[in-house]
C-alpha cells in the first residue's frame, strides 16, 4: 500500500484505492492510501507550519529542491512514462513525452525562482519611492485530473514552490501511481517537511475537504466545468484566491486551401491522440465546401485504420479510455449523434482485444450542425464531428459559436484568413497548421469563456495566481 505524504511522513489511512489498468482491468498497478478529511485537516496544519520558513527561503533553496525533482523525472522519464500509460491508458511515446514535459516544467520554475525580481518606480511625490514585490500566496490546494498524470500536476506544484507556498495535492483517484511518484520524488528533494503533501483519495471526500478548508489560501483546479463551477462557487465565499482550468469544445477550421494531407493529420492528432482525453481535443471540425468531400473520406479512412490496443504495446496508436464510466459515455454520444441526423463514417464502437481493457474505435461523424449535443457539450473521447461551411465567415462563426474557449485551430495556406483567424478566434489557444492539442510546456496555457477562469497557468505567467503583489511606499 502507498500512503500519502503528510509533514513529512507517509501516512496510510483506514482505506485504500486500487490503481486499475485499463488495458487489462485483471492488472492492478498497486493500492493506494484513500484518505479522508481528517487527513486533509493534517496535511493544511503541516502546510500552514511549514509556511513562515519556506515563504522566507532562499532562491537557492527553491532551485535546488526543483531542480533535483526536474533532474529525477527526466532520467526515469521511461519507467514514470510506463507507470502513466500503465494507469492512464495512453500510448507509451505519449506518456514517456508527458513524463519528460514534467521534468522540464520542474526545470524552467527551478530557473524561475531563481528569476524572481520586483521594480522600483518614482512616485508622483517628492522622495517618495514605491517598490512593486511578489509574495506568496500561502497554502494552495492542487486538485487535478486523470487525463494528464503527471504533466498537470508538474505545472502546478513547481510554480506553487517556486514563488514560496506551500502545497496540498490531491492527484485524481483514478490515477494515484504518477502523483505518489512525484510525492516519492519531491520528499527526497530537500524541501522541509509540510511544504508539499500529498492526499490522495475521493474527489467527493478529499476534493470537497480541500476546497471548503478556511485554511487554504488558493485552489488551482483543472477538471470539469460541472466540478470547477463547484470549487469556484467554495473558493469565492470564503474569499480564497482561486484558478479554474475546465472543459472545451475546440473546433479544427479547414479551408479549401489547406493542405490536404496535412489537415488529415492535425486532424486525427487532435481529435484522437490521448484517446481523445484531453480538454484541448478537436471535437468540431469545421470543413469549406471545396474541400469537405474529400478531407472527410480520408478522415474517416485514417480513423478505421488506426490501431487501437494494449497502451504500452508498440503497435498501439490509441489506448483505452480511461475507465468504464468515460466509456459508457462516448458511447451514449455516439447514440446522441445518431440520434440527431449525424452521419457516423468510422468507429464509435467498444473493440475487443486479448486482455479485457475500455477499447473503443475513434469516431468520425459527418453532417454534423452546431447545434447538436455532439458539438456543443465535451464527450471527452476520440470522436470528431465534422461540420459544413459555406466559406471562411461562416467558418469562423461555427467555430466561435461554443460556450467554451480554450482551443482552437485552422487548416490553411493563406496568410490572411490565418492572420485574420488568430485574430478573431474566440479561445486561449489558436493552432495554425497544428493540432488543437499538444502545448509548449513555457508558455501560457488557458482559455476564456466557459473553459477557464483566472489567470493563466505554465511559462513565467504562472507567477499571477502563484504570488500577490506588495506595493510599498517609503519617504525618504
Ligand atoms: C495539451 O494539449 O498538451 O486537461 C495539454 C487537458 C489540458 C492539458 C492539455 N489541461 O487536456
Amino acid at each position: 500500500m502507498r500512503a500519502n505524504l503528510i509533514a513529512g511522513q507517509w501516512t496510510a489511512g483506514k482505506q485504500t484505492n486500487p490503481d486499475i489498468n485499463p488495458s487489462d482491468v485483471s492488472d492492478v498497478i498497486d493500492q493506494y492510501a484513500s484518505g479522508d478529511a481528517a487527513a486533509v485537516d493534517a496535511a493544511v496544519a503541516a502546510a500552514r507550519a511549514a509556511f513562515p520558513a519556506w515563504s522566507g527561503s532562499t532562491p537557492q533553496q527553491r532551485f535546488d529542491a526543483l531542480d533535483f525533482a526536474g533532474s529525477e523525472i527526466l532520467a526515469r522519464r521511461a519507467e514514470l512514462g510506463e507507470l502513466l500509460a500503465r494507469e492512464e491508458g495512453k500510448t507509451l511515446p505519449e506518456a514517456t513525452g508527458e513524463a519528460a514535459r514534467a521534468g522540464q516544467i520542474f526545470k524552467f520554475f527551478a530557473g524561475e525562482a531563481l528569476r524572481t525580481a520586483g521594480e522600483i518606480i518614482p512616485s508622483i511625490r517628492p522622495g517618495m519611492s514605491v517598490e512593486v514585490t511578489r509574495e506568496p500566496i500561502g497554502v494552495v490546494g492542487l486538485i487535478t485530473p486523470w487525463n494528464f498524470p503527471i504533466a498537470i500536476p508538474a505545472w502546478k506544484i513547481a510554480p506553487a514552490l517556486a514563488y514560496g507556498n506551500c502545497v496540498v495535492f490531491k492527484p485524481a483517484d483514478l490515477v494515484p501511481g504518477c502523483g505518489w511518484a512525484l510525492a516519492d520524488i519531491l520528499s527526497r528533494s530537500g524541501l522541509p517537511a509540510g511544504v508539499f503533501n500529498l492526499v490522495m483519495g475521493r474527489g467527493a471526500v478529499v476534493g470537497e475537504a480541500i476546497i471548503h478548508h478556511p485554511g487554504i489560501d488558493g485552489i488551482s483546479f483543472t477538471g470539469s466545468q460541472a466540478v470547477g463551477r463547484r470549487v469556484g462557487e467554495a473558493a469565492f465565499k470564503r474569499g480564497a484566491k482561486f484558478q479554474l482550468e475546465m472543459g472545451g469544445k475546440n473546433p479544427l477550421v479547414v479551408l479549401d486551401d489547406a493542405q490536404l494531407d496535412q489537415a488529415v493529420e492535425v486532424a486525427v492528432q487532435g481529435s484522437f491522440y490521448s484517446t481523445g482525453q484531453r480538454c484541448t481535443a478537436s471535437s468540431r471540425i469545421i470543413v469549406t465546401q471545396g474541400i469537405h468531400d474529400k478531407f472527410v473520406s480520408r478522415l474517416a479512412e485514417r480513423a478505421r485504420a488506426l490501431v487501437v490496443g494494449d497502451a504500452r504495446d508498440p503497435k498501439t496508436q490509441i489506448g483505452p479510455v480511461v475507465d468504464a464510466r468515460q466509456l459508457e459515455q462516448d458511447e451514449r454520444y455516439i447514440g446522441i449523434g445518431k440520434g440527431e441526423g449525424a452521419k457516423l463514417l468510422a468507429g464509435g464502437e467498444r473493440v475487443k482485444r486479448d486482455k479485457n481493457g475500455y477499447y473503443f474505435a475513434p469516431a468520425v461523424f459527418a453532417e454534423a450542425n452546431n447545434s447538436m449535443r455532439i458539438c456543443r457539450e465535451e464527450i471527452f473521447g476520440p470522436v470528431a464531428a465534422v461540420v459544413r461551411a459555406r466559406d471562411y465567415d461562416e467558418a469562423l462563426a461555427l467555430a466561435n459559436d461554443t460556450e467554451f474557449g480554450l482551443s482552437s485551430g485552422i487548416c490553411t495556406t493563406s496568410l490572411k484568413h490565418a492572420s485574420h483567424f488568430k485574430r478573431h478566434a474566440q479561445a486561449g489557444l489558436v493552432m495554425v497548421n497544428a493540432p488543437t492539442a499538444g502545448v509548449d510546456y513555457h508558455v501560457p496555457f488557458g482559455g476564456r469563456k466557459g473553459s477557464s477562469y483566472g489567470p493563466r497557468e505554465q511559462g513565467r505567467y504562472a507567477v499571477e495566481f502563484y504570488t500577490t503583489v506588495k506595493t510599498a511606499y517609503t519617504l525618504a
